[in-house]
């Protein structure tokens, strides 16, 4: 199957063998763990083994396997059509000197990470993938989409930047209209009333699941890691959904009866941190590591993996076809990314999360070289502080060269900081 995908074996053992020891270090060292996290370490097991194959299955059948790297990439349409996405953002420092061969240094790691994976031939979900699609969010994802569209087929959606003009409203509807006639081409189905309101229905309950995990978080003392409700957002983006929606509605039963016993995974002694900014694509554990290293639990992700995922919901107010894309485009247009101009509602949404979670202070994530989140750090900074919430920012890659460093850095900020 290795070979058929056109995989880099040696290289992608390599990766392997990493991602097994990381995952241990990290993962199975924790105390006091919720059982029902059981699935995800099995996930984690066949991350390139049981769930490709899965999706090689389907497309000896016939189906599609569309790859993304944004929560703009509406998912309903796809499943709408019967395929299947799959999330393609790299989290890898692995892949990132095959990036750096061909395109600059002076890149976001997440972009350099997914592009590395494609050329090193190292991820089996871009072999697998029949076409990728991505938006016209921030400048280097635009440029690289250029390169990645000379080697893999790439369908590139242009995605408005501000949400409160009746132009842009259009835009986003015309592209809603475009990405679903791509899929229509690409898959031979087309899209029907049903088959749609079906998709918004499976993806709608996909995200209640992963809403209820991070409501259970509120709580203290909180019922599971930072770091392990990372994973189950981070698996979100391959896993079958079905499967997914059912094992996050089980872990979520879990945590939820472990409130009611008070049964924490950190003492409800130390401050509550809440993370902001850029997305963590998996494997990138860095941050909330070292956090948690430290005994301090991370409570809640304002991210696009994280909270930016799952908190809206596609609501349908009528049964054609085209009254469902535009609920789709209310949905869409209300993820609060920092290339959007003017953001306020991310601004209103961080303070308003760092009170519903209780958080005592925030560690705002930079990826080098991502100026909109940094830019935007300034505002989201000022007004935590108008609350009284402490923010750190944190500008940083994927190397492990500056670790000792932020766990200095988080060390002082946390002691500063006096639990809630
Ligand atoms: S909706 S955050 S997934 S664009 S971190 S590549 S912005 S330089 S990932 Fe994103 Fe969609 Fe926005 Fe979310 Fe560029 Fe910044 Fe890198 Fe980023």
């Amino acid at each position: 199957m290795w070979s058929d995908l056109g995989l880099n074996l040696e290289k992608h053992d390599v990766l392997l063998g990493a991602l097994g020891k990381a995952y241990g270090d990290l993962f199975m060292a924790q105390k006091n763990r919720p059982k029902k996290m059981e699935y995800y370490n099995f996930v984690i097991s066949e991350v390139h083994g049981l769930r490709v194959k899965e999706l090689v299955e389907r497309k000896k059948a016939g189906k599609k396997v569309i790859g993304a790297f944004c929560l703009y990439a509406p998912e309903e349409l796809v499943y709408a059509a019967d395929a299947t996405m799959v999330g393609l953002c790299g989290g890898a420092d692995f892949s990132i000197p095959d990036a750096e061969a061909q395109i600059p240094r002076e890149l976001c790691p997440l972009i350099k990470s997914f592009y590395g994976f494609k050329v090193g031939g190292t991820c089996p979900y871009f072999q697998s993938c029949n076409l990728v699609v991505g938006e016209t969010t921030c400048d280097g994802k635009k440029k690289v989409y250029e390169l990645l569209g000379e080697i893999t087929p790439t369908y590139v959606m242009e995605i408005p930047h501000r949400t409160d003009t009746p132009q842009a409203r259009a835009l986003w509807l015309a592209e809603m209209k475009a990405f679903k006639a791509q899929i229509e081409q690409l898959t031979g189905n087309v899209i029907e009333k049903g088959a749609l309101k079906e998709a918004i229905r499976l993806i709608n309950e996909k995200r209640k699941a992963m809403k209820r995990v991070s409501e259970a978080r509120k709580a203290s003392p909180v019922p599971i890691s930072g770091l392990d409700a990372l994973l189950v957002n981070q698996i979100s983006f391959y896993d079958d959904v079905e499967r997914f929606t059912k094992m996050t509605n089980e872990l979520a039963d879990e945590l939820e009866e472990r409130n009611r016993a008070g049964n924490g995974v950190a003492s409800a002694d130390k401050p509550r941190l809440m993370f902001s900014g850029c997305p963590m694509a998996i494997p990138n554990w860095k941050l909330h590591s070292i956090i948690e290293g430290m005994g301090v639990p991370v409570v809640a992700e304002e991210s696009c993996i994280g909270s930016r995922y799952f908190t809206d919901l596609v609501q349908p107010k009528g049964s054609s076809v085209d009254s469902m894309l535009e609920a789709l485009v209310d949905r869409y247009a209300q993820i609060s990314c920092a290339c959007f101009t003017p953001n306020n509602e991310r601004i209103e949404k961080v303070v308003q999360m760092a009170k519903e979670y209780h958080a005592d202070g925030v560690v705002y994530n930079v990826l080098q070289y991502c100026h909109a989140y940094n830019v935007e750090a300034v505002k989201v900074g000022r007004a935590l502080k108008a609350k009284g919430v402490p923010m750190l920012k944190i500008n940083t890659d994927y190397s492990s060269e500056d670790v000792e460093q932020i766990r200095t850095r988080v060390e002082a900020f946390t002691e500063m900081l006096r639990p809630s």
